[in-house]
């Protein structure tokens, strides 16, 4: 039968190296045994030591790409990535409300592990009033959340009240991604906050790796594969942490400076 086989949707950046961005979303979904589509919002150009050049995609042509994977999938779930900019935002959210592309996994990326924007300082609010409502899940780091919600985090009950603030935005489901703090414990821990008002830490080791590219983009992209899948909003969360630990633990040596985890990790 058309159509049956689970697919999925990553509205992002693309990034040349592979490693991050809408190439890690890709090689997530395929693992993952989903069918990936994309919308691509922008390229970057960089490698493994960093983002050199980017540029935004045209609005008709973002139009299009969404009206084409309407016409002919059934994209069972979809996540975004990069966004750039508040056009950016303005009409991918246009467009996602348009269609159907079943939930939406939201990872609110602000800026690249080493510094590089990915958001422009005046998209945030933008951001914040168009997308996070529509957010069945929202996987953001410490960073993130704490720009999101215009406070700082220090303790679990920041953490705690973040989460809150962000469903209090119209999120259904928090993932606040655990910061290693340099000396300290070699543990990293996640933080869930589901829709029921349910809540857990995920725990796992700290890996002391330059090989983390991608790692939130793998993470949201695993949660939407799940969720194509059928799987549950907790379990999808449970699984894609897992598989993004498994990733770090066994990375691969590519590129000669920040490198990408490993997509094929079990
Ligand atoms: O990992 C965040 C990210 C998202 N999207 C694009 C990127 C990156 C990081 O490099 O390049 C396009």
């Amino acid at each position: 039968m058309v159509n049956e086989f689970p697919q999925a949707l990553t509205i992002a950046g693309s990034d040349s190296d592979g490693s991050a961005g809408m190439q890690a979303d890709l090689h997530t979904f395929f693992v993952r045994k989903t069918y990936g589509t994309s919308v691509i919002t922008a390229c970057v150009a960089g490698n493994s030591y960093g983002i050199h050049d980017s540029v935004t995609m045209p609005e008709r042509f973002i139009n299009q790409e969404f009206k084409d994977l309407a016409d002919d999938f059934k994209i069972k779930a979809a996540k975004t990535g990069m966004l750039d900019d508040t056009n950016m935002i303005k009409l991918v959210v246009e467009n996602y409300k348009k269609y159907d592309f079943g939930p939406l996994v939201v990872d609110p990326v602000i800026v690249t592990k080493h510094g590089n924007m990915l958001l422009k300082e005046d998209a945030l609010a933008t951001l914040i009033e168009k997308l996070v409502p529509l957010a069945t899940v929202i996987t953001p780091n410490f960073y993130e959340a704490e720009k999101l919600t215009n406070k700082e985090i220090k303790s679990d009950k920041d953490i705690k009240q973040a989460a809150q603030a962000l469903i209090k935005m119209g999120a259904k489901n928090v993932i606040i991604k655990g910061k290693h703090i340099a000396g300290e414990t070699k543990q990293v821990k996640d933080y869930v906050l589901l829709e029921s008002g349910k809540d857990f830490w995920i725990d796992g080791p700290y890996y002391d790796t330059t090989h983390k590219n991608g790692t939130g983009d793998s993470l949201s992209a695993a949660i939407t594969a799940e969720i194509a899948k059928g799987t549950s909003i907790e379990d999808s969360i449970r699984i894609a942490d897992d598989y993004v630990d498994k990733a770090i633990k066994n990375g691969i040596e590519v590129g000669h400076k920040f490198g990408p985890i490993n997509h094929w990790a079990e």
